[in-house]
C-alpha cells in the first residue's frame, strides 16, 4: 500500500523512535512501533526516558527518514524544540520530528510546535491506518549522497547507501581495508536470541570506554526483518545503555530478506566503518542464530568478515544433544555462557567446557553475567578480547576489574 508519491527505489523508511525523558508512557509507542513494521517500516526504538541528546545521536548514527517521539507527561512543546534544535545546530536540520501524545498534546500546542521546527503531531482518535499512509508519503525517500554530511551522519549516510544497494559495493579482497588512520579490531557476535548477546556487548562496551580513553568503538546490530511485511523492529538500542556516549557509534542493519544471520550489507558496513580510520574496535551481532547459519563465514566460504567470533548461550540450551548440533562452538574464538546467575549455569558450563575440550582448539569457556554490571566474568572476557586485539587494558593488565563495583 505504497502511497502514490513514495519515491520509485526507495528503500523500507527507518524511524525512531522514543518516549521523552521523564514519561514512561511506552505503551502507546509500542503499539504504533508494531504497526509501523507490519507496514513494511523499519522502526529503531530508543525506549523510554531518553533525552534529546540520546534521541538525535541515535537519529544521526542511525540516519533515520524521520524522529517519531510519544509524549504523555506535558513538557512537550520545550522537548520537541530541542530535540529539532539540536539536529539543527549539528547540521542534521534534513530530520524531521513528528509525534503524538493522545489528547495531553493539544491543537494549539501543535501550531506553536510547528513553528518551532515539528512537522506534525497525530492526535488521539486518528486511525492508525490513515497515520501509515500518511506517514509513507510524507517521508519515504531514496538514500543519496550528500556533501554537506560530517563525521556520524556521513558515515550512517555511507551505510545507508549500501544498505539499499548492498551488491553494488566492491569488497575489498584482503581482510582489511587499507589506508586506514587507525586499524579496527572485528569481533562477530552470535547466539540464540535472548542468549544477552546485545546486553553482553553493552558491558563490552563500558569495559572499552574504561580503558580507552580516547578511543571509538562501533557496534552493528543485526536484526530480522519480517518476512509478511519487509519491516523490522530494531530493538537492540534499548540494551544499549553504554552506547549513550559520543565514543560509540551504534547503527541497526534489519536483515532485508538475507539469510545469513546478518543484513546483506552487513560486509560493505564492516568495511566502510574500517575504513574511516574511527574505530580502535568494532562489534557486529548477528540476529539470533544456532545450529546452521555461519554469519561471519568462520568456515572458510569466502574471506572471513571478522577477526574473530564470540559465541553467547545462555544455560537453558536444550541439553547435551542440542549442544553437539552447534556447529559455531567448533569455530569460535571465544565462548562465553551468558545468564550464569541462572539456577542452570552450573551444569551449563561443565557441559560446554566437555563439548569445547572435544574440540581440541583450547578455546575457553567465559562464565558472564551481562545483567550485573561490575561482573568479574565480563572483565575476564574483555581482557581476552583486548589481548587478541591488541587494545589497551589500563588499570592492572588482564587481571584488571574495570568495573570497580561500588557495593
Ligand atoms: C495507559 C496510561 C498509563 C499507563 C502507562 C502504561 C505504559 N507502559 O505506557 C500507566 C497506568 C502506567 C500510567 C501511568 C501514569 N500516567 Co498515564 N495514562 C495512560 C492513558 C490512559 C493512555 C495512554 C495511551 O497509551 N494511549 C494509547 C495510544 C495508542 O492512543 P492515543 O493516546 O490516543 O494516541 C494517538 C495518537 O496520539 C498517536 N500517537 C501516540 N504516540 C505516538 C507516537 C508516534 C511516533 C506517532 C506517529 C503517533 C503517536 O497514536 C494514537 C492514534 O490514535 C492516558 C490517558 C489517555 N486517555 O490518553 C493516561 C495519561 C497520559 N497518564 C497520565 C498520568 C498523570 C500518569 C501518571 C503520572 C499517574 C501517576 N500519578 O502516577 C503515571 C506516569 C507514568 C510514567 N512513568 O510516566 C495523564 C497525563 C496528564 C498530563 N500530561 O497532563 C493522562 C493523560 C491521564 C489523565 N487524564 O490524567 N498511565
Ligand atoms: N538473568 C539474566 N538476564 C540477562 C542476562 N543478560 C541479559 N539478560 C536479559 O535477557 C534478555 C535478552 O537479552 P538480549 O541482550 O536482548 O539478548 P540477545 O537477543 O541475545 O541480544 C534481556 O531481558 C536481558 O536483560 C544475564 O546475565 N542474566
Ligand atoms: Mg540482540
Amino acid at each position: 500500500m505504497a502511497a502514490a508519491s513514495t519515491p520509485r527505489n526507495a528503500a523500507p523508511l527507518r524511524i525512531l523512535t522514543a518516549v521523552p525523558v521523564c514519561d514512561g508512557h511506552d505503551s502507546a509507542v509500542t503499539t504504533i512501533n508494531i504497526e509501523l513494521a507490519r507496514h513494511g517500516i523499519e522502526v529503531i526504538y530508543l525506549g523510554y526516558h531518553q533525552s534529546a541528546a540520546a534521541i538525535v545521536r541515535a537519529a544521526i548514527q542511525e540516519d533515520v527518514n524521520v524522529v517519531g517521539l510519544s509524549s504523555y507527561n506535558g513538557g512537550h512543546i520545550v522537548f520537541f524544540k530541542e530535540v529539532c534544535d539540536q539536529l539543527r545546530k549539528s547540521g542534521n536540520a534534513d530530520i524531521p520530528v513528528f509525534g503524538g501524545g493522545g489528547g495531553t498534546i493539544t491543537h494549539a500546542d501543535e501550531r506553536v510546535m510547528q513553528r518551532q521546527g515539528t512537522d506534525r503531531i497525530y492526535f488521539a482518535g486518528t486511525p492508525l491506518d490513515a497515520m501509515m499512509a500518511q506517514i509513507k508519503k510524507d517521508y519515504a525517500r531514496v538514500a543519496k549522497p550528500n556533501r554537506k554530511f560530517k563525521g556520524d551522519r556521513a558515515l550512517a549516510r555511507a551505510i545507508s547507501i549500501v544498505e539499499s544497494a548492498p551488491a553494488r559495493y566492491s569488497l575489498p579482497t584482503t581482510r582489511y581495508s587499507n589506508g586506514a588512520a587507525r586499524r579496527s579490531y572485528v569481533v562477530g557476535v552470535a547466539g540464540p536470541g535472548g542468549a544477552g548477546k546485545s546486553t553482553l556487548i553493552d558491558e563490552l562496551t563500558s569495559r572499552f570506554l574504561r580503558s580507552n580513553p580516547t578511543g571509538r568503538i562501533a557496534l552493528l546490530a543485526n536484526d530480522p526483518s519480517h518476512p509478511d511485511s519487509g519491516g523490522a523492529i530494531l530493538g537492540d538500542r534499548v540494551s544499549a545503555i553504554y552506547a549513550q556516549d559520543d565514543r560509540v557509534f551504534f547503527r541497526s542493519l534489519a536483515t532485508r530478506g538475507s539469510l545469513t544471520g546478518l543484513s546483506a550489507a552487513a560486509p560493505a558496513a564492516i568495511d566502510i566503518l574500517k575504513q574511516s580510520g574511527e574505530f580502535d574496535l568494532i562489534f557486529v551481532e548477528s540476529v539470533g542464530v544456532g545450529q546452521e547459519s555461519d554469519p561471519f563465514r568462520i568456515f572458510g566460504k569466502g574471506p572471513k568478515l571478522v577477526d574473530a567470533t564470540l559465541f553467547v548461550l545462555a544455560p537453558y540450551y536444550g541439553g547435551l544433544i542440542q549442544l553437539q548440533k552447534i556447529a559455531l562452538l567448533n569455530g569460535a574464538d571465544l565462548v562465553a555462557l551468558n545468564k550464569c546467575d541462572h539456577p542452570m549455569a552450573h551444569t551449563a558450563k561443565a557441559e560446554i567446557q566437555a563439548r569445547l575440550d572435544q574440540n581440541g582448539k583450547d578455546q575457553v569457556l567465559h562464565p558472564t553475567t551481562a545483567a550485573k554490571h561490575y561482573d568479574p566474568g565480563v572483565d575476564t572476557l574483555y581482557a581476552a578480547i583486548a589481548r587478541l586485539g591488541g587494545l589497551d587494558l589500563v588499570r592492572g593488565g588482564e587481571k584488571a576489574c574495570f568495573m570497580e563495583d561500588p557495593a
